[in-house]
């Protein structure tokens, strides 16, 4: 049995349950009112922490592995393993100064008070900096520290940036880049171990499929070297006749990105009935 500590409610809460369940593990009737539901699927029990707790409860072993953002692992400085990057809940905590501010480096830092609720990583970089200053640990609403005269800048996670540009400041230090992770134990036994990489490998199959289309097409079969060079595909490109001589149907892989300008390509050179399918999966 391993258990997995994942926020109870919060940002990373939807995106964790779904992962989980498209790796086959979803709790029947749990939810973040729960502290602890069985999974189906695998010998898998889920533990609904806040995100703050969900480092040291893998540390202590209370929970075996965990999902929870890069940031919380850093500023709890617990011991655990990283095992993997889960691709979602990207974020990165930065010093942020009001916009008329002349920011010039972090020497403009020295001496003064700056709010967050990262002290832990601030510290550590105005360490790495050898610069001085006053670091006020505040829990909530760390933006408006500045407005209200409690600090003169903030270290604070950003995403889009809308935050920073409603309460008046800039973003003018990037110092941590943070996404969601997967952590574990260091210390888990045999059988955990063989779970934990079950899991892993699901996961893999389903992130590597992030991002990617499945297209199927019909197309003339002098067309197909100019077709294969546009799609290379894992390997290449799957190719199989169709019953009409002279054409074929093709199968391949394509980044989302690239997508809409392949298929102009292929539709340049006589490229038919193109289906463009969602990918779940991808094993390597
Ligand atoms: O209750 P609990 O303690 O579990 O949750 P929480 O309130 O501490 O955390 P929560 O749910 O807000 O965030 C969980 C995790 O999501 C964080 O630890 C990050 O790893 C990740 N994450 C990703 C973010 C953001 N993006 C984010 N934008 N966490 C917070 N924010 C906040 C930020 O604090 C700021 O107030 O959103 C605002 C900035 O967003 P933009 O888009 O305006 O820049
Ligand atoms: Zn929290």
């Amino acid at each position: 049995m391993l258990r997995i500590a994942i926020q109870a409610k919060g940002r990373l809460n939807e995106k964790s349950m779904s992962l989980l369940a498209d790796a086959g593990i979803s709790a029947s009737g749990s939810n973040s009112r729960k502290l602890l539901a069985r999974a189906e699927g695998l010998p898998v029990d889920l533990l609904f922490l806040r995100d703050d707790d969900i480092p040291q409860a893998v540390a202590m072993g209370v929970a075996d592995v965990g999902i929870v953002g890069l940031n919380e692992v850093a500023e709890s400085g617990e011991t655990v393993e990283v095992v993997k990057n889960l691709g979602f809940g990207a974020c990165r905590i930065s010093i942020a100064v009001p916009k008329a501010e002349n920011y010039d480096g972090v020497e403009w830092c020295r001496n003064k008070r700056i709010a967050t609720s990262y002290p832990v990583i601030l510290s550590k970089f105005l360490e790495e900096k050898g610069v001085e200053a006053e670091i006020h640990k505040i829990a909530g609403s760390v933006e408006i520290a500045p407005a209200v005269g409690m600090a003169d800048a903030i270290f604070d996670i950003v995403s889009s940036g809308g935050t920073l540009i409603q309460n008046g400041l800039k973003e003018v230090e990037q110092v941590f880049a943070s996404q969601a992770v997967m952590i574990a134990n260091p210390n888990l036994d045999s059988e955990k171990k063989e779970i934990l990489s079950d899991i892993i490998f699901r996961f893999d199959s389903i992130l590597s499929s992030k991002g990617m289309k499945y297209v199927l097409l019909n197309l003339p079969e002098a067309a197909l070297p100019e077709a294969v060079a546009l799609l290379p595909g894992m390997k290449s490109p799957t190719v199989l006749p169709l019953a009409e001589k002279g054409w074929v149907s093709m199968h391949a892989v394509i980044a989302e990105d690239e997508l809409w300008n392949k298929i102009k390509a292929l539709k340049r050179l006589g490229a038919e009935d193109i289906l463009v399918l969602q990918l779940d999966n991808l094993i390597n």
